[in-house]
């Protein structure tokens, strides 16, 4: 029987435990915070100690994605054992499994829920895997019929080694997540890792006006398709005033941008990104163009929440990085009064408070990043004004808001010195501000 440690217990632990032990597997596990979960009540495995950790003759070790490469029982593994990540497992358990492979800084949640949309409206069972959601193996292991649309993180990626997608996509690259990788280049490199293993009869699709992708065009061995927001492409989907164009063998048109749900040019680079995944999986295009009308913003991600006062309220609690975060200001017209700050990733926060000095009025700052938000403010001359909590944070924004203002949660940064995650953050976001409105409304 082979023998594997599963290290981290989470939603990346819990879907490979289940998945390993029900191929047949036996597992071990190790967590640096818990021996046990419910999850994995009636589930055979065995939990041991970090002391003996390394005294079995594992086959491989899967990684969970949060733990990085610097971590000492990481380094320590790696000297003994293969370590992968549960995206390679799935690779290699289900070789056969239907995948259509997302990543990039920014937009791969989006992208990658269109791509899921537009699938399940034409008719396709298609299920959103990987760095959304649960663990990618359960739901690999226990829905064998479905199209597995999966969005990769960096961290997912840098453990792969033979993972190999028919369609894979990068939607940008931006500086993001230097703690864990330690430096921009590794970072860089885990999201290219996503087409290493590919061949001609595979595709690549990729954005047209991203730097750091263009210059490694020539790396890439399967078949390009671009997308672009600002020029027409050689192959692929383009942005021309307010259309958006198909070019293949011939150009056609797809939709006009005024018949999206969505706003903002980042998300019709999504559109553009998931409708090419669609279309080289075989979607007709006419049932692209339908699924397209019909696609609402997800939650957390530019995700309108009330308008009290004519103040309009929007939540992106999703803008975890820089470039996340400016491409959501840079959606809107109207002055803003932005909710800032959190997680300290050690990037470079200067061009999100460039980007908020054009159009911004007013910069509520929380959390791990207060400091160095508020120092760029004073370089920048932006107004701003700390908080303690997420209630003193809105109270503050409505204080500071007039009629046809836009409050807008976008923090360039991860929610983890204060929540457990960025879906918690927006929760907590839109709780406050409906307390706020119940108390306005009295
Ligand atoms: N742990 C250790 N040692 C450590 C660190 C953590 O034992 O040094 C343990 C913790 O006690 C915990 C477990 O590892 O029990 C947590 O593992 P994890 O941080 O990898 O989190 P998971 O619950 O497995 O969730 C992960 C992704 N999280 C991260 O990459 C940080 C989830 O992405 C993903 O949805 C899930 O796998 C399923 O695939 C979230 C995320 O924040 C959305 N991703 C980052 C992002 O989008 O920026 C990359």
């Amino acid at each position: 029987m082979k023998k594997v440690l599963v290290y981290g217990l989470g939603l990346t632990g819990i879907s490979s435990v289940k998945t390993l032990e029900k191929e047949g597997y036996e597992v071990y596990t190790y967590d640096k915070n818990k021996k046990n979960v419910k999850e994995l009540e009636g589930y055979k495995y065995s939990p041991i100690s970090d002391l003996e950790i390394d005294t079995i003759p594992y086959d491989f070790v899967v990684k969970s994605p949060g733990i990085p490469p610097h971590d000492e029982i990481v380094k320590r593994l790696s000297r003994k054992y293969e370590i992968i990540s549960d995206i390679e497992l799935s690779y290699r358990l289900f070789p056969d499994a239907k995948i259509i492979s997302i990543t990039g800084t920014n937009g791969k949640t989006s992208t990658t829920s269109m791509v899921t949309h537009i699938l399940n409206e034409s008719g396709i069972k298609a299920i959103s895997v990987g760095n959304i959601g649960e663990g990618i193996l359960w739901q690999m292991a226990t829905n064998k019929d479905a199209v597995f649309v999966c969005e990769l993180s960096s961290f997912q990626l840098h453990d792969v080694k033979n993972y190999k997608p028919k369609i894979a996509t990068i939607t940008n690259i931006s500086e993001d997540h230097i703690d864990w990788h330690g430096t921009f280049d590794d970072y860089i490199n885990s999201k290219i890792s996503i087409s290493k293993n590919q061949d001609k009869d595979d595709y690549i699709i990729i954005n047209h006006e991203d730097e750091i992708l263009q210059d490694h065009k020539s790396s890439y061995k399967a078949k390009i398709y671009e997308f672009s927001s600002k020029n027409e492409v050689e192959r692929g989907i383009f942005l021309k005033e307010s259309t958006i164009y198909l070019k293949d063998e011939k150009i056609e048109k797809l939709i006009d941008v005024d018949d999206l749900l969505v706003i903002g040019n980042h998300n019709y680079e999504n559109i553009m990104a998931a409708s090419l995944c669609a279309y080289l999986f075989g979607i007709d295009i006419s049932d692209i163009k339908n699924a397209l009308k019909t696609f609402k913003s997800i939650e957390h991600r530019l995700e309108y929440v009330d308008a009290i006062s004519g103040v309009k309220v929007y939540n992106d609690s999703k803008g975890t990085n820089v470039d996340s975060s400016v491409k959501a200001i840079e959606s809107f017209n109207d002055p803003i009064i932005i909710i800032a700050g959190g997680y300290n990733k050690h990037i470079d926060y200067s061009a999100y408070v460039k980007a908020f000095k054009k159009k911004g009025k007013f910069m509520v700052i929380m959390g791990e990043t207060s400091d160095i938000l508020a120092n760029l403010c004073k370089e920048e001359g932006v107004s701003y004004i700390k908080a303690n909590d997420m209630k003193e944070a809105v109270d503050i924004s409505f204080d500071h808001a007039s009629d046809g203002d836009v409050i807008l949660l976008s923090p360039a940064s991860a929610s983890w010195d204060m929540y457990k995650n960025f879906e918690l953050r927006g929760e907590d976001f839109k709780a406050k501000v409906l307390e706020y409105k119940k108390r306005k409304i009295k």
